[in-house]
């Protein structure tokens, strides 16, 4: 068999291979999409060796369920800790020694309420309202202990703040792995037989579990993505953030169609991923909290970057660019001075190319032309995204 398999030629065992290989399809023993994928490994490979790394596609396709999800980066909640379990009062009367002693066991420690970060959480959307760990079981006869509770884990972002609802700090969490206890469970009763002592031989007494913590909290992320689309409502944010990543927010011709941020991931080919946030549009006098107000002015404050998103539709895009400045101006000082960049979004109507000219004329800004409904002009932008992560994340702001 061997010999006669040496003795055909290349060419033959070419075809009997390729007839094996396209068998094999026909019946699904090997996937129609495995030649594409080697092509894309091969591609994505071959262009992560260029210097600066390259934006790369969504691999997989966009879900067809219309199950949007918005992100969450500040709740109020309450946290308890569980409650110690009672000590035991009793006396131990046996057939043969009638007068044993006191044999009540103690009560067992609550659990605590602990956060503790972890890089695999992204949001805070997971949290409950209420949160309370276990209560410690109470002690019995016959010296049995009760036994502790567990401590309640609870993952959160690396970077979350955790304060009492009057502002006290009651920690931050900077890094994986990192804990911080908000809720202490309380310990345990003792049960009569722990008062046991020459002087007292028969204590009468077992105290009662103590009560866990109970505690309002506010739980904020310090950072909530890397960059942050800020615009007035109607700018294309939403749109622009659907055409660079796999996020679906709502995109209609209404303003304020975006009520929540909504955050995406942009891939590189060396694997990184920046996170780039979309927020709900801003108006004039937000910083009084007229539209929306502060809880998204409250939003950027937690961006690295951020992204200025004015509309070449209409007739003065550098107004919007000043507004919006001058309202994160108003709402914190300096906050319109992040590393930023500037995007004139709908190119595609028409008029907006002398629109564009005058707005380059009139700030001294690189302007990024983009038509985000029709993906135009996206790679210089995302180049120009990477480049500012690069260079601005990981400073503190
Ligand atoms: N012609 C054109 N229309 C666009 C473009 N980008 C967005 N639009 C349209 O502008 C309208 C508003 O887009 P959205 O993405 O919802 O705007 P937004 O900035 O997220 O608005 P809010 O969520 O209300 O703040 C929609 O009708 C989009 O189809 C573009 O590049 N060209
Ligand atoms: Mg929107």
């Amino acid at each position: 068999m061997g010999r006669s398999l040496m003795l055909l030629q290349p060419a033959v065992c070419l075809r009997a291979a390729s007839q094996l290989y396209s068998i094999a399809v026909r019946q699904r023993l090997i996937p129609t999409s495995t030649a594409y994928t080697l092509h894309f490994c091969g591609a994505s490979r071959a262009a992560s060796t260029s210097a600066t790394p390259k934006h790369i596609k969504p691999r997989k396709p966009k879900g067809d369920t219309h199950k949007v999800r918005h992100f969450v980066d500040y709740k109020q909640l309450v946290v308890r800790g569980g409650n110690g379990g009672n000590g035991c009062m009793s006396f131990s009367s046996e057939p043969c020694k009638e007068w044993a002693g006191p044999d009540g066991g103690n009560g067992g420690n609550g659990g605590h309420v602990i956060f503790e970060a972890s890089t695999n959480s992204k949001s805070l959307a997971h949290l409950k309202p209420v949160v309370k760990a276990e209560d410690g079981i109470r002690g019995r006869t016959k010296i049995c202990h009760g036994k502790n509770a567990e401590h309640l884990y609870i993952e959160v972002p690396v970077g979350t703040i955790i304060k009492t609802e009057g502002g006290t700090d009651i920690g931050s969490i900077e890094k994986h792995g990192d804990v911080c206890v908000v809720a202490r469970g309380g310990a345990g009763g003792k049960g009569n037989h722990f008062f046991l002592s020459n002087e007292n031989r028969a204590p009468a007494k077992g105290e009662l579990g103590a009560k866990g913590q109970e505690l309002r909290v506010k739980v904020e992320l310090r950072t909530m993505a890397h960059a942050g689309l800020i615009g007035f409502p109607n700018a294309g944010k939403s749109t622009l953030l659907r055409a660079i990543s796999r996020a679906r927010p709502k995109v209609a011709a209404y303003p304020f169609t975006t009520l929540n941020p909504h955050v995406g991931i942009v891939e590189y080919d060396d694997y990184e991923q920046v996170a780039v946030a979309d927020i709900p549009g801003l108006i004039n006098g937000a910083h009084q909290n007229r539209g929306l107000g502060h809880s998204f002015l409250r939003h950027i404050r937690r961006c690295a970057c951020l992204l200025y998103v004015l509309d070449l539709s209409v007739d003065e895009p550098w107004t919007q660019l000043n507004d919006l400045k001058f309202e994160l101006e108003q709402y914190e000082e300096g906050l319109s001075k992040r590393p930023h960049a500037i995007i004139g979004n709908k190119l595609d109507v028409e008029g907006s190319e002398e629109t564009l000219a005058e707005l380059k004329a009139r700030i001294d800004l690189p302007v990024f032309a983009i038509s985000a409904k029709h993906r135009l002009g996206i790679e210089p932008l995302l180049d120009h995204l990477r480049k500012m992560y690069d260079m601005h994340v990981g400073e503190s702001f």
